[in-house]
């Protein structure tokens, strides 16, 4: 640290100069984010609640009444009238929240000390973070066409499952586990079931709206007991927002931890001071956008998807499964995925490998528009 205080001016030039070092969203060559840039209108009301702290929500009594608006609003989307839960820091968080709640709620209730939890080998690693924060041992359900068999979901229930989960959109192809089968599965058995929305939350129950034949995920299925949404991925609100929603109050309950000297008693995150910015721009951008900017912005995404993926297939590159949601995966039959991968960051674009199966994987962002689309395919074309 400087002895003595520098200079606005001084202290901002480095800053710029550095950030320049960082990629932007809108030249349209992010290929493999989740995240795009922020709504402007969403980032002006972060900027205002960035004193916030939902840590300790009665000295921020306004603030949390907006956390509690988002968590309704997003529930009402997910089919739940009366939904518990948080706008945390992202996927990972919540879903070792969901995982931790499993855990606390067999412990309590069955005894289940060295716990289990049955996860696909399609799952994000923040659930294999979770595990290992938990002590949780990961069973790894397989897969059939790249999502969950349900069959060897059934084979590896035993009586130390504390969880099994599901992806509604898949991270590497964007994928919806048969998440209605395992509903009935986990229920039968009365094990939780948590499903993993995160990149498809917000994109999902526009498009069954829509009319696209997509599953339910949500809590319209009677197992379900937590769901995994994140703001800061289609839902276009700055980072950090995920978001964390349960069915019932009892999750939350196991997971309470006394917090005696603060305005409320116990706390059930894991993060405790925490800014009230993601809620209130979660929030805001909810608002403005509406169901119908929702459905416009994903119907456009998924037209540049079906029109990535027909182009690919027009100029001999082979898609690895029919795109369900904003996220088309493919490869070369003449060339190894790496070396594509290459040759495409030669061109200026930044790639993202998918490892189950390898292949190239686009999410098809908001920032990522048709004339970087056409351009991408020109230059796929030229590889060849
Ligand atoms: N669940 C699913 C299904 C996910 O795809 C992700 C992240 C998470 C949970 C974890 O979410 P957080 O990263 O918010 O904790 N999916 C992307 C991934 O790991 C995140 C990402 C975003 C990666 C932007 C790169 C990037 O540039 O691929």
């Amino acid at each position: 640290m400087d002895e003595k205080p520098i200079d606005k001016h001084i202290i901002l030039d480095e800053l710029n100069e550095l950030k320049d070092l960082d990629h932007d969203y809108s030249d349209g060559r992010i290929l493999g984010s989740m995240c795009t840039k922020a709504h402007p209108f969403a980032k002006e009301v972060y900027y205002k609640f960035l004193d916030a702290n939902l840590g300790d929500p009665g000295l921020f009594k306004g603030t949390k009444i907006i956390e509690n608006k988002v968590i309704e609003s997003i529930g009402e989307l997910l089919s739940i009238e009366k939904p518990y839960g948080n706008i945390v820091t992202g996927g990972t968080e919540a879903n070792l929240m969901a995982m931790r709640a499993a855990r606390n709620h067999a412990r309590k209730y069955k005894g289940i000390v060295d716990g289990e939890i049955i996860v696909p080998q399609s799952a994000h690693f923040s659930f294999k973070k979770a595990a290992d924060m938990l002590n949780l041992k990961i069973v790894e359900a397989k897969l059939d066409n790249y999502k969950i068999d349900v069959e060897s979901i059934k084979q590896l229930i035993s009586d130390k499952t504390v969880a099994i989960v599901a992806i509604a959109g898949t991270t590497e192809l964007g994928l919806i586990d048969p998440i209605e089968e395992i509903s009935k599965i986990a229920h039968e058995n009365n094990i939780y079931f948590h499903v993993d929305a995160a990149f498809g939350g917000f994109s999902i129950p526009f498009l069954r709206d829509m009319g696209y034949d997509l599953p339910v995920f949500d809590f319209s299925l009677e197992g379900v007991c937590s769901i995994t949404i994140d703001p800061h991925k289609m839902g276009l609100a700055p980072i950090p927002a995920g978001g964390i929603i349960f069915r019932k109050e009892e999750y939350l309950d196991v997971m309470a931890i006394d917090s005696p000297y603060l305005t409320v008693k116990t706390q059930s995150t894991i993060v405790g001071t925490r800014s009230g910015a993601a809620s209130a721009a979660t929030y805001a951008i909810m608002k403005y956008f509406g169901k119908e900017g929702y459905s416009k912005l994903i119907e456009n995404l998924m037209v540049n998807t079906k029109f990535l993926k027909e182009n690919l297939e027009k100029i001999g590159y082979e898609v690895i499964c029919e795109p369900e949601l904003n996220l088309v995966a493919f490869n070369h039959p003449e060339m190894e995925t790496h070396k594509l991968a290459e040759e495409l960051e030669k061109l200026g674009w930044k790639v993202s490998v998918a490892k189950c199966p390898v292949a190239i994987r686009v999410v098809l962002m908001n920032h990522i528009k048709m004339e970087h689309l056409k351009e991408l395919v020109e230059d796929l074309k030229e590889i060849f």
